[in-house]
């Protein structure tokens, strides 16, 4: 019973961060479900779940390679992908590869890799799962690029 019930609340989680995330898109995107910005890292530790980034918001120092740890904790496949700035989407069908400025490409569930990134232009930068449908379940996410 218990089990059955907790699956119950996370879904009825999940379905309500879809919607918050669906209601605000028309004015700064689903990126702007409340995350503090956090302090500059030159290293990052990224968790990916269903159907979330833990955390949800990185920032990093401009062009300055950073080492990123991407675990997938989930159940399913997942990834990690930066978008160009200023080429945010607000619903998955407005996804296409040429909005990708940089990824961690996806990897098996129970899985985790290292990667080095470097963004060279100062910004804020929408992050999201691209596989189909995890964008629309709430996969999504802030990357904010600082002067050093
Ligand atoms: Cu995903």
């Amino acid at each position: 019973m218990k089990p059955t019930t907790s699956r119950a609340i996370m879904l009825a989680m999940v379905l309500a961060v879809g919607a918050a995330c669906g209601g605000t898109a028309s004015d700064s995107g689903p990126a702007s479900v409340a995350v503090a910005k956090p302090a500059v890292a030159e290293a990052l530790d990224i968790v990916a779940l269903e159907f979330a980034f833990s955390g949800g918001a990185w920032t990093i120092p401009v062009g300055t390679d950073v080492a990123v740890h991407f675990a997938n904790r989930g159940s399913v496949e997942h990834e990690w992908a930066v978008l160009h700035e200023g080429r945010d989407i607000g619903r998955q069908s407005e996804f296409s590869e040429d909005r990708v400025l940089l990824e961690v490409e996806a990897i098996p569930w129970d899985s985790a890799v290292d990667q080095t990134i470097r963004v060279d232009e100062p910004g804020t930068y929408q992050v999201i799962c691209a596989l189909h449908g995890h964008f629309d379940a709430g996969m999504t996410g802030t990357l904010y690029v600082e002067a050093a």
